[in-house]
């Protein structure tokens, strides 16, 4: 039984209270303190629910596309994957598999998920470095700074059961803080075998194995404020039904450090650091329940080192406020494909690919008039990419081609991409406003979209059957966004449509190719099939509208809802062709 308050106030925050009235009974509250209006938050309700991503399906124009149990990628208005800015605690967690098998969002178990944030509409710009699709915020759950100096132990558990996958998820969150020390650790394991339908077949492979561990420790003393966070990950035989392979082990930690300072006068720093290392085995014959032939079996050790640190600075201006920041991450990819029956034999799937993005943006938040909001930003990101040279133990003159021209190639790439935003807030009354916005945003290629060299699956889990082969000379993706909102509330209903436009400049997708080395390669590995896509730029637009709406029945109940509609299509080829 959920209870969703949700209320216009006056300057058209929405303001919306889950209570979860389940026997945890948390209350979240999401306000416009910490929001922007326009933005939806959610607090998981149900234990039912594996991981944070699930939680999307409430959220208007936001979907999951789920790969395997453990894989839930997370997508708004159509576009998802690296499109989609998840912040995980604040961290811009890189996936260590190259077809997104552990994306971001899905990391934290539902129940260790204290909230999660979508920005509906235009993403702030400072909601991240490249935000072209939107932006997702997760935070686990974790101490907090009590009121006295007197310690405070408190305590969560959980246990899920579902029947359809015999699965069983379990987490324990313990916590003790007093007003300027606080500590917390928490531990996770989910299990579950296929699942299973009454009638039918169960889905095969779709098991999981999960355990996860978190420990953290926070310190306040006068204007500082110190936090450390380690969280660690180890997932065992995993399916992902819909991938040509599926988790073996994913491992690996990510830690994480941020401070705050107070300076008075309403101004203060934020800043963080954050690395992470993790290593993935994923293969096509643990799991798979017919076997492949004995020459097809093939293996991909995959790793990943990352990190990022970030230094924001607010501060009072006219009549507003103004963030200036500094931020950069750096990740390098490795994948290496082998046969565990032929010693001899190996692809570099990716060697060394490195993705840096360095970014510095400043945005402005005011009243320009009365109950007149603009939100204005500006954004400037380096994105420098590069890998090392590929090799392969496969001699046939088709590899030997795609391998010298790769290697040929000018691996190290660099973008100057421009990010700018303006969107205005009229409250036209006390149950009525409206938002009109407008922004440039930009993505880079991904290094799956550049630095794929020989035709295969590995395309960050677009999960459509076919290999793609990359471009080292992709453009980056320009999005010119238009938005125009309405948010309507009064005795018990609200109504929220939104409708928006993105024309999308040298948006990168896969066209299919011929005649070339990389169609051979792909018909000597897949059976005479000679059909390879390639990333390449074309020009796009997306469009849509997505409701959200709600109606007061009794204090007790309510019914809410959300219709989403998006439509994309190229605007270089006469056909019509859907792009989600
Ligand atoms: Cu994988």
């Amino acid at each position: 039984m959920k209870d969703f308050k949700l209320r216009l106030l006056p300057l058209a925050f929405i303001s919306l209270t889950a209570n979860a009235a389940d026997y945890t009974n948390q209350t979240i509250i999401v306000e416009g303190s910490y929001m922007r209006p326009g933005a939806f938050g959610i607090a998981p309700g149900s234990l039912a629910l594996k991981d944070t991503a699930s939680l999307l399906k409430r959220i208007p124009g936001a979907n999951v596309n789920r790969n395997g149990p453990l894989t839930g990628i997370a997508s708004y208005r159509g576009q998802f994957g690296s499109r989609v800015n998840s912040v995980v605690d604040g961290m811009s967690w890189k996936e260590v598999g190259p077809n997104s098998m552990d994306p971001p969002l899905s990391h934290i178990p539902a129940a260790l998920t204290d909230n999660l944030t979508v920005y509906r509409g235009i993403a702030p710009i400072s909601s991240g470095i490249e935000t072209i699709g939107g932006t997702m915020i997760a935070e686990s759950r974790k101490s907090k700074f009590m009121g006295s100096s007197e310690f405070e132990f408190h305590g969560l558990a959980s246990l899920g059961y579902s029947e359809v996958d015999n699965g069983l998820t379990s987490s324990v969150l313990a916590s003790y803080a007093n007003d300027s020390h606080r500590f917390h650790a928490s531990m996770s394991k989910e299990q579950g075998d296929d699942y299973e339908f009454d009638g039918s077949e169960s889905v095969d492979p779709s098991q999981y194995d999960r355990d996860a561990y978190t420990l953290g420790y926070g310190v306040k003393f006068g204007a500082h404020e110190l936090g450390f966070n380690y969280s660690n990950n180890d997932t065992g035989h995993t399916g992902s039904p819909s991938l040509p392979m599926d988790i073996i082990w994913v491992r690996g930690g990510i830690f994480s450090a941020d401070y705050k300072l107070k300076l008075g006068n309403g101004r203060w720093l934020e800043t963080s650091y954050y690395y992470q290392d993790m290593r993935h085995l994923m293969n096509n014959f643990t799991l798979r329940p017919n076997g492949v032939m004995a020459s097809k079996y093939r293996q991909n050790l995959t790793t990943v080192d990352g990190g990022g640190i970030s230094a924001v600075y607010h501060m009072p201006l006219s009549g507003g406020s103004l963030s200036l920041g500094l931020e950069g991450d750096q990740s390098t990819h490795d994948g290496l494909i082998t046969d565990p029956t032929n010693g001899m034999f190996y692809v570099d799937n990716f060697n060394g690919s490195q993705r840096n993005r360095y970014s510095t943006f400043a945005e402005w938040k005011g009243d320009i008039s009365e109950a007149l909001e603009l939100e204005i930003g500006v954004r400037y990101t380096q994105v420098e990419m590069d890998s090392d040279q590929v090799d392969s133990s496969m001699q046939m003159a088709p590899v030997l081609a795609l391998k010298t021209a790769f290697n040929d190639s000018t691996l190290s790439q660099t973008d100057h991409n421009w990010d700018f935003d303006a969107i205005l807030r009229k409250s036209l009354s006390s149950e009525l406003s409206v938002e009109l916005g407008f922004a440039r945003k930009t993505r880079s290629a991904s290094y799956q979209e550049r630095y794929l060299w020989i035709p295969l699956e590995a395309t960050g889990g677009l999960a459509d059957n076919r290999v793609y082969i990359g471009d080292v000379n992709l453009d980056p993706e320009v999005a010119y966004q238009f938005e125009a909102g309405i948010e309507y509330g009064a005795n018990g209903l609200y109504f929220a449509p939104r409708a928006f436009y993105h024309r999308v400049n040298d948006y990168i997708q896969g066209e299919e190719i011929t005649a070339t080395a990389a169609n051979m390669v792909a018909g000597m590995m897949n059976n005479g099939n000679t059909t390879v896509l390639q990333f390449v730029n074309v020009d796009a637009e997306l469009y849509g509208v997505d409701v959200e709406w709600g109606y007061e029945l009794s204090a007790q109940w309510r019914l809410d809802g959300a219709v989403s509609y998006v439509r994309g299509r190229r605007r270089d080829v006469a056909a019509i062709t859907f792009i989600g």
